[in-house]
């Protein structure tokens, strides 16, 4: 599909020319890209059946885009977008991906200091040039150096959700060749990020599964290739690592290989004190025979452990736990009943409350809560109190009509400055599910941002804290909470907190998600889903429950229908 790239074309047009001041027109195209973005149907097809017509009945879509998007679907290029880039020295465009920093102050940066890409930028922060300009204080080059270190790190690591399909298809390739493939690596543990791709594959004729993986089309250069190993750099700039092993070695190899390092540090610990040896070849006595290697539950065996789950492998107590035969049998995602926080198009989503209802039921679920923004969050088109009531007689509707499913009516409620709610109490209980979240003023003081959070859950008809540190990849580092006190509050007034699935969030983030399970908070795995596709990142959600210790009754949609009712009442 061809809309996330004609969308970011417009959005990187729109800064452009707001960096070359240009009046009205950024406006135009950033609407136009976010109405692109939001499309379920791809603009290929639209055009192809309607033509430049059907493109300018796109919300947003002029004549002037429309024909712009027609370039592209034709030549795969936008002659204008290559002008404006020309216009600009190369890397400009990229300070813009810094946060915080826009346009206007971009454009004044080059001016005033030449600055002209993320390094000049950051050599010129460090070096207190930038707060003796005019406009920019020394709070603003703060805010550019934590800026800069926040896109440092959303360059230095990959999104679980982005990684996991391209090492599946590297896995789908192998398989041809190979005896066996796994991915390993924090990929396998479902780390909510990755350096690099891992993947471990077991044959006899270990040649020539290398030479499928460096020729796979998705390969721009060959780092390395031996007789068991290989590595290469990815068209997207990922490393991918290949080892091959005979099928003896294959348990020892898949533990070793999925780490964590620190977990395997502590196995290796275990195995001395044994007075046995632990590598990736297998188990070893002390005369050099191996005892133990093909699986991986026999390594843990042979150690005196039971089996541990890879989402547990970090060395946070699970070695502990495992020789204590004391590890939590964890949740999956065939425990997951239904999604407590999704999008329709009432508010920014792309499917209508039937289209999401009828993904769900395909998904085995019993039940969604669909979720709109309340009417404070203008950018998503949150719904007024009267658009709202609306909502609540479709929603009956819809469950009328359907059967096998039913469509809880919700809404995710900002949470305001002062820890009030975007909407009166009058409103709130008419709905089956309150999710609250916070959407602005993400920066503030410990105290103040705990007791805000506190205040917004202890309204009685709240059932959810969305999104509870509001983290976003590479734009936004998490809010400041003291979370033993937000978990005590969630605990004390049956209030669940989310594992925001949606990729660049994964928030709650497993350690506080292990917290929050210790002390018997709920957890709720939602979506966010803005589309019927995305409620496909509920894995991902699992991945980082799993990670935090979760079994199924730690997870509130894993109930059934009637005992999430009965959790609602309070
Ligand atoms: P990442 O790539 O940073 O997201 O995290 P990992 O865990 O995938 O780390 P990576 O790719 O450096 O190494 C893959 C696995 O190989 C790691 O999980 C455990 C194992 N490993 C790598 N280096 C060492 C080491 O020095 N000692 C031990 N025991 N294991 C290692
Ligand atoms: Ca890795
Ligand atoms: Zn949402």
């Amino acid at each position: 599909m061809k809309n996330t790239e004609i969308a970011s074309i417009f959005f990187e047009m729109a800064d452009i020319l707001e960096m070359q001041n240009v009046q009205w027109k950024p406006v135009a195209y950033r609407k136009a890209a976010r109405a692109i973005n939001e499309l379920s149907e791809d603009v290929f097809d639209i055009y192809s059946k309607g033509g430049l017509k059907a493109l300018e009945e796109i919300p947003g879509v002029g004549e002037n885009i429309a024909g712009k998007i027609e370039e592209f679907l034709k030549t795969g290029r936008v002659n204008s977008y290559g002008k404006l880039k020309k216009s600009l020295p190369s890397g400009l465009s990229a300070l813009l991906q810094v946060p915080g920093l826009g346009p206007k102050k971009a454009m004044m940066l080059y001016k005033e200091l030449k600055i002209k890409n993320v390094k000049d930028l950051e050599k010129a922060a460090l070096s207190h040039k930038i707060s003796k300009l005019p406009l920019f204080k020394q709070k603003a080059e703060e805010n550019i150096l934590k800026g800069l270190d926040i896109y440092k790190k959303g360059q230095e690591r990959v999104l679980l959700a982005y990684a996991m399909p391209i090492a599946e298809e590297i896995k789908k390739a192998l398989e041809k060749k190979a005896e066996k493939v796994v991915i390993a690596g924090s990929l396998r543990r479902m780390r909510d990020t990755v350096k690099d791709i891992d993947i471990l594959a077991v044959s006899s004729r270990p040649s020539d599964v290398i030479k499928i993986f460096v020729s796979l089309p998705s390969v721009k250069s060959v780092i390395a290739k031996g007789d068991t190993k290989s590595s290469v750099l990815l068209d997207n700039n990922m490393q991918a690592d290949l080892r091959v092993v005979p099928l003896k070695s294959f348990g020892a190899a898949m533990q070793y290989f999925t780490g964590s390092k620190d977990h395997n540090i502590e196995l290796r610990k275990i195995a001395i004190a044994k007075k046995l040896k632990l590598s990736e070849y297998g188990i070893f006595d002390s005369h050099g025979k191996q005892v133990a290697g093909k699986t991986e539950e026999e390594v843990y065996k042979k150690l005196g452990l039971s089996y541990i789950e890879p989402e547990l492998r970090e060395n946070t107590g699970e070695i502990q736990a495992a020789l204590q035969g004391m590890l939590p049998k964890l949740i999956s995602i065939a425990d997951i009943k239904g999604d407590l926080h999704c999008h329709s198009t009432y508010s920014d989503g792309n499917n209508t409350i039937e289209e999401m209802a009828l993904a769900a039921k395909k998904r085995g679920y019993s039940y969604i809560c669909i979720s709109d923004h309340s009417k404070s969050e203008y950018i998503a088109n949150g719904l007024s109190e009267e658009t709202l009531l609306k909502k609540i007689d479709e929603v009956r509707k819809v469950n009328k009509k359907l059967r096998g499913i039913r469509v809880l009516c919700g809404s995710e409620v900002n949470i305001l400055e002062d820890g009030s709610l975007d909407y009166s109490d009058d409103i709130l209980k008419k709905l089956d599910i309150v999710v609250v979240s916070v959407h602005s003023k993400f920066r503030m003081p410990r105290e103040e941002i705990t007791a805000r959070l506190v205040k917004a859950i202890s309204n009685p008809y709240v059932n959810i804290l969305g999104h509870p540190t509001s983290r976003h990849f590479g734009k936004r580092e998490e809010m400041d909470i003291d979370m033993n006190r937000l978990i005590e509050a969630a605990k004390e007034h049956n209030v669940a907190l989310e594992i925001n699935s949606s990729p660049a969030r994964m928030d709650l983030r497993d350690v506080y998600v292990k917290k929050a399970v210790e002390k018997g908070a709920k957890i709720s795995v939602n979506t966010d889903a803005h589309s019927v596709e995305e409620l496909k990142f509920m894995k991902f959600g699992i991945g980082t429950a799993r990670r935090g210790w979760c079994s199924r009754m730690d997870v509130l949609n894993t109930y059934s229908l009637n005992e999430l009712m009965k959790f609602l009442k309070k």
